[in-house]
């Protein structure tokens, strides 16, 4: 094993009580895969069970019988092979979290961010859906590797499906294969996921009925057991409420693993930049769901000399490393990314990345048999028929494809994808960025004084609310490290055990930054240009981290001296830019207001760094309205 497994140390003090950990993860090799399989089977009835192996015949063959059965529409194959278009229940769009369950043991184990019901009571409501919910239908056993397989930061799962779509869609976002199942049968621990669309094609009576082209149920449940480390899905085949392997086991399931093992599951993209001297740099980024991962994991810098590769857009898993340093893989092999907003002048890499090979999910369909969504091309197409079926022009006051449309296709496709994008140790990282969409009061960009207080700054994350989840788009809401909806456990427990992750790196931590593309002027424009421009403030990060650009102390973290930005060319306005960098006092002081509310929601859990970081911000706002003290650094 090249990374060194990292016990907490005894005598760290616990904020909260001693976690429960079960002995039930499964090992028992082969012999418990087959029992697991008939116990599902016998409860959800299927017609039949196959087992998946990841092969591409295979995949070609489950979206031929999609295609026949009307479920996916073959785009063109002259514009988009091999390229498929799936088109949701209006009902079935987004993640649901008010129907995301965490059922530790103990209540407060989940916290007051996460739904929680009591193990028992849930299993119990969950074998009474799924009973007979895949009669008529195939149910498909997907073993699948998260990270390269048999990696030293990699974990394995199996999903059950009663979705084709789903099972195509695992094969595209992880790596599917049965080298798992051999991995399985020499010992390795792994983390079974439970899913059906619940929509069952037998009646009790056995009426069959003719099936629809998305089946879902009006009533879901996403269940995570993370102390068996468990996942059951139900009623929706959409995205993360389905592909098991992605927010529920690799973030929600993982989450409480790297507590109980020293390391981290974050919502983070990861990249390679390379500066003009040749200097490599890897940067972890955590942004809530829609707010731009993507997009800078696929950043084409405007500024020339700088290159930006892709290694991950959505999750990383960090580890210290046997030199000390704080080391990430993507444990995805896949991209399953916002579509609207995705086009030559935001993201030309992913336009690149989607040439065939992909599966679309509620974009719109031109005539000539390729799709389209907003921000693909400038002017939209005279014709289309939007995401749900219906005809469309651009008169019709409606978008054509939906705002949590996706694309998913696999990560080795991205022309941008960096060498070391599947490397076995991972990749060392040298700076960690927090994110959001905020109008208003965060700056462009500004360095923690230290981890202890750049885990105050993602602590205390706010953001717009997206078309990712069900909910109201635009509403600020506190997004802690973007992990709101994908933490296993109490999230005031999670702070504490980064506080406990940046102890033991010491002087190897990572810097850390915040950064926001989103502020607005008075009039609601975006005063940043975004996209490729964002270079600007990469460049400043790499410069601050290799030592060489200056900041300024303010309360609220360190700014860059706003001359050393390189902004050349860019038809930025002074005045833009002061407000870029305003940091309003009152408005400051307010915000402090609600973090003391948000942390008050956790009572005593909330470790006393973050409290003394909130104390520390409120004292120096108030020092700062009056005499102002600028330190170069
Ligand atoms: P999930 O996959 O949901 O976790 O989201 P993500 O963070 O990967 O989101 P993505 O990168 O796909 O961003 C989605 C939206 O953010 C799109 O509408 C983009 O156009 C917009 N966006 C990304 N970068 C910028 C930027 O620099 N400026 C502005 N104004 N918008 C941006
Ligand atoms: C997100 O919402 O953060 C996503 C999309 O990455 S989904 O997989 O649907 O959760
Ligand atoms: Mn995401």
């Amino acid at each position: 094993m090249a990374i060194a497994e990292l016990p907490l140390r005894a005598d760290e003090p616990t904020i909260a009580d001693e976690p429960i950990r079960e002995t039930t993860r499964l090992a028992g090799g082969l012999t418990a895969v087959r029992a697991w399989v008939d116990d599902i089977a016998a409860l959800a009835q299927p017609d039949e069970v196959v087992w998946l192996d990841g092969s591409r015949a295979e995949a070609d063959r489950l979206t031929k019988e999609l295609v026949a059965e009307g479920k996916l529409i073959r785009l063109n194959p002259e514009w988009r092979p091999n390229s498929f278009l799936a088109r949701t229940d209006p009902g079935d769009v987004a993640r649901v979290e008010d129907r995301t369950f965490i059922c530790s043991l103990r209540e407060s184990d989940a916290g007051p961010t996460n739904n929680w019901r009591e193990p028992d009571a849930m299993r119990a409501e969950l074998r009474d859906v799924f009973r007979g919910s895949m009669r008529g239908r195939t149910m498909y056993v997907v073993p699948f590797s998260m990270g390269p397989v048999g990696g030293p930061l990699s974990q394995v799962g199996i999903q059950l499906t009663d979705s084709a779509y789903v099972a195509v869609s695992l094969g595209l976002m992880t790596r599917v294969t049965s080298t798992v199942l051999d991995l399985i049968d020499a010992g390795q621990e792994w983390v079974p996921t439970v899913h059906s669309v619940g929509h069952p094609l037998v009646d009790d009576d056995g009426t069959r009925h003719e099936d629809v082209v998305w089946p879902c149920n009006e009533t879901k449940y996403i269940v995570q057991f993370p102390e068996s480390r468990e996942v059951w899905s139900y009623g929706s085949g959409y995205g993360g409420n389905a592909i098991l392997a992605k927010k529920c086991f690799a973030l929600r399931i993982a989450s409480v693993m790297a507590r109980d093992e020293g390391w981290l599951a974050e919502h983070m993209l990861i990249v390679k930049v390379t500066s003009p001297e040749g200097r490599a740099f890897h940067f972890a980024a955590a942004f809530p769901s829609a707010c731009g991962k993507t997009n800078l994991a696929m950043l084409r810098p405007t500024i020339p000399g700088w290159t930006v590769e892709t290694i991950g857009d959505d999750i990383a898993w960090l580890r210290q490393g046997p030199d000390g340093r704080l080391r990430a893989i993507n444990p995805e092999a896949g991209f399953f990314g916002v579509a609207p907003g995705t086009g030559a002048s935001t993201n030309q890499t992913a336009v690149d990345t989607l040439w065939g090979n992909t599966i679309f999910t509620n974009v719109a369909l031109r005539d000539d048999g390729d799709v389209w969504w907003e921000g693909l091309t400038d002017e939209p197409p005279a014709h289309l028929i939007d995401w749900e079926g219906r005809d469309w022009t651009p008169d019709s006051g409606r978008p054509a494809a939906h705002p949590n449309s996706r694309f998913t296709v696999s990560a080795a496709q991205c022309p941008a994808i960096a060498d070391d994008w599947d490397a076995f140790d991972g990749v060392p990282i040298d700076a960690i960025l927090f994110g959001g969409r905020r109008a208003t009061n965060v700056p462009l960009v500004a360095q923690a004084r230290d981890w202890r207080h750049g885990v105050f700054m993602g602590a205390t994350i706010s953001s717009e609310q997206t078309a990712a989840a069900e909910g109201t788009v635009g509403e600020l809401r506190r997004d802690p490290f973007a992990m709101l909806p994908f933490c296993g456990y109490n999230m005031a427990d999670y702070w504490a055990h980064w506080l406990k992750v940046g102890e033991r790196l010491g002087a190897d931590a990572p810097a850390i930054f915040q950064v926001n593309w989103f502020r607005k002027g008075d009039d609601g424009r975006f005063l940043w240009p975004g996209f490729g421009e964002n270079a600007r403030v990469i460049e400043w990060i790499a410069r601050r981290v290799e030592g060489s650009a200056h900041a300024v102390s303010a309360p609220i973290g360190m700014l860059p001296v706003v001359d050393e930005l390189d902004l050349d060319g860019l038809d930025l306005p002074r005045a833009d830019l002061d407000q870029l960098f305003e940091v309003d006092t009152e408005r400051w002081l307010a915000e402090c207001d609600l973090t003391e509310e948000f942390f008050d929601r956790f009572g005593s859990r909330v470790p006393p760094a973050l409290r003394a970081e909130l104390a520390s911000l409120r004292y120096q706002l108030r020092a700062s309205g009056s005499d102002e003290e600028l330190v170069l650094r």
